[in-house]
C-alpha cells in the first residue's frame, strides 16, 4: 500500500486565511477518505512552543519544531496541513528538504497586508500599530514571500469554496 503522507505548508500573514482554508480543506480531504492532521501555529504556541516569542530566532525554532512534528505524522501516512506565518524562506526550505521529493507542497496565502489589516479579526494589527505588540509580521517584522510555491491563494479575490476546489484539483492532479 502506498504511503499517501505529505505536507501542505500554508504560509502567509496573520489574518491571511491560513487556518480557515486548512480547516475547510481538512473536512473535504477527510470526506475523501484521507487521514488528515491539522497543525496550527496558534495551537502549537500554547503548548509545545509556549516558551517561544516572536524574535527571528524564536520563529525559526518554532518552525523547526513544527516541521519535525509534521514529518512524524507524514511518515505515518497523514496529510499534514500546517498553518504558520513562517516568514522566512530558509526555514520553510529546511522543512521542504526533510521531505522526499514531491511530498512538500507550499501554499502561499498571498492575501495582501492591507486586506489582512482591514479584517483584523483579533485586533492584533491595531495593537501592533499602536506599539502594543512589537515585532508584528508585516508591520515591524519581515515576511519573505515564497519564490516557487506549488499553490498561491489570495483570499481577497476568491471564495473559500473556490480556493478549496483549486487545492483539490491540485490533489487530484498529483494523484495523492
Ligand atoms: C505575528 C503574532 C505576533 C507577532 C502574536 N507577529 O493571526 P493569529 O495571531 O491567530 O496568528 C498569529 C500567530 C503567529 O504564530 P506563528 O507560530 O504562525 O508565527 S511564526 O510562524 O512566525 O512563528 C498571530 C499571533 O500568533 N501573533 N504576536 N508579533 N503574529
Amino acid at each position: 500500500e502506498q504511503n499517501t503522507g505529505s505536507i501542505f505548508w500554508f504560509t502567509g500573514l496573520s489574518g491571511s486565511g491560513k487556518t480557515t482554508l486548512a480547516t475547510a480543506l481538512s473536512t473535504k480531504l477527510k470526506e475523501l477518505g484521507y487521514k488528515v492532521y491539522l497543525l496550527d501555529g496558534d495551537v502549537l504556541r500554547t503548548g509545545l512552543c509556549n516558551d517561544l516569542k516572536f524574535s527571528d530566532q524564536d520563529r525559526k525554532e518554532n518552525i523547526r519544531r513544527a516541521g519535525k512534528v509534521a514529518k512524524l505524522f507524514m511518515d505515518e501516512g497523514y496529510i499534514v496541513l500546517c498553518t504558520f506565518i513562517s516568514p522566512f524562506c530558509s526555514d520553510r526550505q529546511i522543512v521542504r528538504e526533510t521531505c522526499p521529493n514531491g511530498k512538500f507542497h507550499e501554499v502561499y496565502v498571498s492575501t495582501p497586508l492591507g486586506k489582512c489589516e482591514e479584517r483584523d479579526p483579533k485586533g492584533l494589527y491595531a495593537k501592533a500599530r499602536s506599539g502594543l505588540i512589537p515585532f508584528f509580521t508585516g508591520i515591524d517584522s519581515p515576511y519573505e514571500k515564497p519564490n516557487n510555491p506549488e499553490l498561491e491563494i489570495n483570499t481577497s479575490n476568491c471564495s473559500i469554496d473556490a480556493a478549496i476546489n483549486y487545492i483539490l484539483d491540485y490533489v487530484l492532479e498529483i494523484k495523492l
